[in-house]
């Protein structure tokens, strides 16, 4: 049986699947391709971690459902394109995402480049929009924190350091690749849980509260990330995790071990856990979240 968890998460994900689909209607004209890629880019798939993260912050602090989806859907619009540029020849070289064709592969290259930069730019006009928030200064609050998250300061910077470590201009150590994925992955998994925070104009208490838990769950979810990858590519060399030396690219696992990091990760969730303790029970499914982290096969 679904635990209550997977129901949430499959709900948000349809309902989020909707609000794309209503803010990228298909256009005619000789436009239309990139707005199909665009749509293929984030209507195919995806667990929807972040829209989740937004409506159960958002739901802490009595938001209509309606705006965080809006606003969620902007973050998975924004996470879409981060996936669509990451697969390019000129980056990961990904032939398949989500057990799909990459768009490149599905297009061509201009046509992916253009739809990240398509789905990037759209993410911000719906930000805009009165339909995120009706106070304006909200809605810049919420512009200004996802343009942080997804900048220099944040997923491109992050994502700068590891092509710069892939070609062995630089090498990480623990606390390198904690920097890395804090800026590359964690920095918009801490703005889909502080949407939640702006939109309800929380307090300070709070908003310290949802930033720890956010640090923790984005650290947690990159350990699970390299520990599936080892997997993968363990089982695939037929090695036991962790004990392959062709598997040395810095990573949390190839720097602590398979079994450290797994102990790290649970950790971390022990700890985003706590951090909400300041909601009491209203934070149930945050903290279902951070145990579905730890526990992910995908
Ligand atoms: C190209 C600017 C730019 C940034 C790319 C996030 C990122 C930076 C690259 C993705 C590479 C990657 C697989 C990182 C590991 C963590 C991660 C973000 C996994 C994908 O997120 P999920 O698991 O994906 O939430 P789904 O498919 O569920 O949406």
């Amino acid at each position: 049986m679904a635990s209550l968890f997977e129901t949430k998460l499959a709900e948000t994900a349809a309902a989020v699947q909707v609000r794309l689909d209503q803010l990228l209607p298909m256009v005619d004209g000789p436009e239309a391709q990139v707005v199909a890629a665009m749509r293929l880019a984030c209507l195919a798939g995806g667990k929807r971690l972040r829209p989740f993260l937004v409506a159960e912050s958002s739901a802490l602090f009595q938001v209509p459902r309606e705006r965080a989806l809006t606003v969620g859907a902007a973050v998975e619009m924004l996470h879409s394109y981060s996936l669509v540029h990451d697969d390019l020849p000129a980056m990961d070289d990904s032939d398949l995402r989500r057990g799909q064709p990459t768009l490149h592969k599905t297009y061509d290259e201009a046509t992916a480049i253009l739809a990240g930069d398509g789905l990037l730019t759209e993410a911000f006009q719906v930000l805009a929009s009165p339909e995120s928030h009706p106070d304006p200064a909200i809605r810049i609050e919420l512009t200004a924190a996802l343009a942080r998250a997804a900048g220099a300061a944040g997923m491109v910077g992050g994502q700068m350091i590891d092509v710069a470590a892939d070609r062995g201009a630089l090498r990480l150590d623990l606390p390198g690749i904690t920097r890395l994925q804090a800026l590359k992955t964690g920095a918009l998994m801490g703005f889909s849980v502080m949407a939640g925070a702006i939109l309800g104009c929380a307090g300070k208490p709070e908003r310290t509260a949802l930033e720890d838990y956010a640090a923790d769950l984005g650290l947690a979810f990159q350990i699970r990330d390299d520990l599936l990858d080892c997997e993968g590519t363990a089982s695939e060399l037929g090695k036991p995790v962790g004990q392959d030396k062709t598997l040395q690219k810095a990573t949390f696992v190839s720097l602590l071990g398979a079994e450290e990091a797994r102990k790290k990760a649970a950790l971390l969730v022990d700890s985003a856990v706590a951090r909400l303790d300041i909601f009491a029970e209203k934070a149930d499914l945050l903290r279902q979240a951070a145990l579905f982290v730890l526990e992910r096969r995908l």
